[in-house]
């Protein structure tokens, strides 16, 4: 089938990584249910192979889920580098079904990004010596640096190149778009750099417990959409979800600068059990 994918126009790449779309539908049923039954397989054909194909695009990835919450029917979490490919698949997602049977209930646009506040190798080594009393210089020493540097590596290409694993170990997605908060008595980007550290460092103490049971990607905002972050949460289960985001409730940087839009909770199914989970 050909969804007609290929684009003539220049490329709009970031100086790294990827361009992400967080596209949440509804389903109009009357619209859908005004097509006769060729023209319903037709279109449940051409999303399965648009999907398909989207997914062949060097560097890209496409989630598909059912969304939970009554706001949204089904929703797309798609990564990719180019600003005209993710326009392009996006527009074609929403005009899959047909015309006027996917409506656009929300939306986000983010790119991936590495974190001003990642530990770097200069404040390990001082760890290493402060809190561990190692000796610069000392085979342990060194062995923990050249560790160090091959867990950042991998750590950093998640950030900025991120491999989502599958659905049927990861099948639950959260999203929620986020800020930090700008009042006058409380503005975090008018706290000074090692504040932020200090506080980030207590935030990301307390994501590391969730280590093999929430694979966390903040993808950043700010200048492309309203909020500033969004927070996409892949887990096995919900109580992942509600425990992480109400542990950080408490965290410094959450309790006292996080601002909140609406949260949105998936289950990411393939095409044809999404199809058959919206009675198409
Ligand atoms: O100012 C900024 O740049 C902040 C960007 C940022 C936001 C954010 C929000 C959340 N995170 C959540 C979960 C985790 C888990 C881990 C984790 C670690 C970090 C690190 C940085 C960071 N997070 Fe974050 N988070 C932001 C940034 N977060 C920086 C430290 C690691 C690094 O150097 O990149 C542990 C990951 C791991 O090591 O495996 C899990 C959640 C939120 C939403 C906050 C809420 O209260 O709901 C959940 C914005």
């Amino acid at each position: 089938m050909n969804t007609n994918l290929g684009t003539s126009t220049p490329a709009v790449l970031p100086h790294e990584g990827l361009h992400v779309v967080h596209l949440y539908l509804r389903l109009d049923r009357p619209a859908w249910e005004a097509l006769s039954e060729s023209e319903k397989n037709n279109r449940k054909n051409h999303l399965g192979a648009l999907v398909a194909e989207i997914r062949q695009i060097p560097r890209t990835q496409l989630l598909a889920f059912s969304v939970v919450n009554p706001r949204a029917d089904l929703g797309f979490m798609l990564l990719t580098p180019d600003l005209q490919i993710a326009d392009l698949c996006s527009k074609k997602l929403r005009a899959s079904l047909g015309a006027g049977v996917l409506e656009h209930e929300f939306s986000s646009l983010s790119l991936t990004e590495r974190s001003e506040y990642t530990t770097s190798e200069e404040d390990y080594a001082k760890s290493l010596v402060e809190e561990d009393s190692l000796q610069p210089g000392s085979p342990e020493f060194e062995e923990k640096l050249v560790e160090f540097r091959q867990r950042i590596a991998k750590y950093l290409k998640y950030r900025v190149e991120p491999d989502l694993p599958g659905g049927a170990e990861w099948p639950v997605v959260c999203f929620y778009p986020m800020s930090k908060r700008r009042d006058p008595s409380q503005n975090w980007y008018a706290s000074s750099f090692a504040d932020r550290k200090r506080l980030m460092e207590g935030h990301a103490k307390v994501g590391r417990t969730y280590s093999g049971r929430i694979l966390q990607l903040i993808t950043g905002c700010t200048g492309l959409d309203d909020m500033e972050w969004g927070v996409t949460l892949l887990a096995k289960t919900t109580s992942e979800v509600k425990a992480i985001v109400y542990e950080m409730r408490f965290d410094e940087v959450s309790a006292q600068y996080a601002e909140f839009g609406e949260f949105l909770i998936g289950i990411r199914l393939e095409i044809p059990d999404l199809c058959e989970r919206l009675s198409l």
